[in-house]
């Protein structure tokens, strides 16, 4: 990596102590604006061309038009990680409304603005989740409602989010669990939820107002090959509590077990069997060329 990172704004690279953007830019402003994590391991964009599609897509709902095209973009990503000369990453992708006026009318912003930050990595959790499992607690804050700023869309007002996750820190857990309005589970802060049910994966449908996370996605074709059912449905709290497995998934977070939700063990208190198999298989997958797109050849493989 180069001393300091470089950081890709609307097409032009600074060092990170002068990658600055306008105070007037609606992203800082309203967070008016989308965005995406993504992973690349062993020099290879693990899901790329899904990361941008969904970028794509929370833009289109915002009716927020992104100045480049998907291909363009790809290579903006690709062409960042390059110039910091990096195998293993995590890419932070923004775009935002763009310079406005202090109102928030988005038509007084006349080009979004598109920022790439690469880094080697970040923790999410302390300690080490993944043979040890988190603790999670259900809380008081409700998920966005799907007919309201709906985390379907990943844009950057998250204060939803932040929200959950003070209340986590504040009752001393790792991570807090969303439910909806009517009460059904529906995420975690910044990871999708599965629980394992005599054998069977269970997990909220998307159409609850969470996030179609990629992890998710790659979870149900992991479960398929495995062999284990998958029922996408509503998931009650007292199915939570008494499941036999719970795990999140997120591109930072990867495959994260649950052991408690609220002061409920889950299970026999440690990382189950399924969720073991499926994180094992994850880490085999993730810097398989065939599910993603290379940083160092011309060529990108995904189908
Ligand atoms: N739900 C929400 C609300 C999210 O923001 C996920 C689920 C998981 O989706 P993916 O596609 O990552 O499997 C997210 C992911 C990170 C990070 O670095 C992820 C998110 C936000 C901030 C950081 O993992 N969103």
């Amino acid at each position: 990596m180069p001393e300091e990172p470089l950081i890709y704004i609307d097409g032009k690279f600074y060092p990170k102590s002068e990658a600055k953007i306008s105070v007037y830019d609606h992203g800082f402003l309203y967070g008016d604006g989308v965005f995406e994590g993504i992973r690349a391991y062993n020099g290879v964009v693990f899901k790329l061309k899904e990361h941008i599609d969904r970028l794509y897509k929370s833009a289109k709902t915002l009716m927020l038009e992104i100045p480049l095209s998907k291909e363009e973009m790809i290579e903006a990503v690709l062409e960042t990680l390059r110039r910091n000369k990096l195998v293993d990453a995590y890419i932070r992708l923004v775009v935002t409304r763009g310079v406005g006026d202090l109102g928030l009318d988005p038509r007084k912003c006349k080009k979004p603005t598109v920022i790439i930050i690469a880094e080697e990595m970040i923790t999410l959790y302390k300690g080490d989740p993944l043979s040890k499992g988190v603790k999670a607690a259900i809380c008081w804050v409700r998920r966005d409602p799907i007919d309201g700023t709906s985390h379907e869309v990943k844009s950057l007002n998250y204060l939803n989010s932040v929200l959950a996750k003070i209340e986590a820190n504040l009752l001393g857990v790792d991570e807090a669990i969303f439910l909806n309005s009517q009460g059904y589970i529906v995420e975690g802060t910044a990871d999708n939820i599965f629980l394992v049910m005599d054998g069977k994966l269970v997990t909220p449908p998307t159409t609850t107002g969470a996030l179609a996370g990629i992890t998710r996605q790659v979870v149900l074709e992991i479960a398929e090959e495995l062999g284990i059912p998958v029922e996408e449905r509503n998931i009650t709290p007292h199915e939570a509590f008494n499941a036999n497995e719970v795990f999140f998934t997120g591109t930072a977070a990867e495959i994260i077990p649950v052991v408690e939700i609220n002061g409920r063990v889950i299970g026999d208190g440690k990382p189950g069997e399924i969720t073991r198999r499926i994180a094992k298989e994850f880490r085999r997958l993730r810097s398989d060329p065939r599910h993603g797109v290379p940083i160092y050849t011309e060529q990108a493989t995904q189908g």
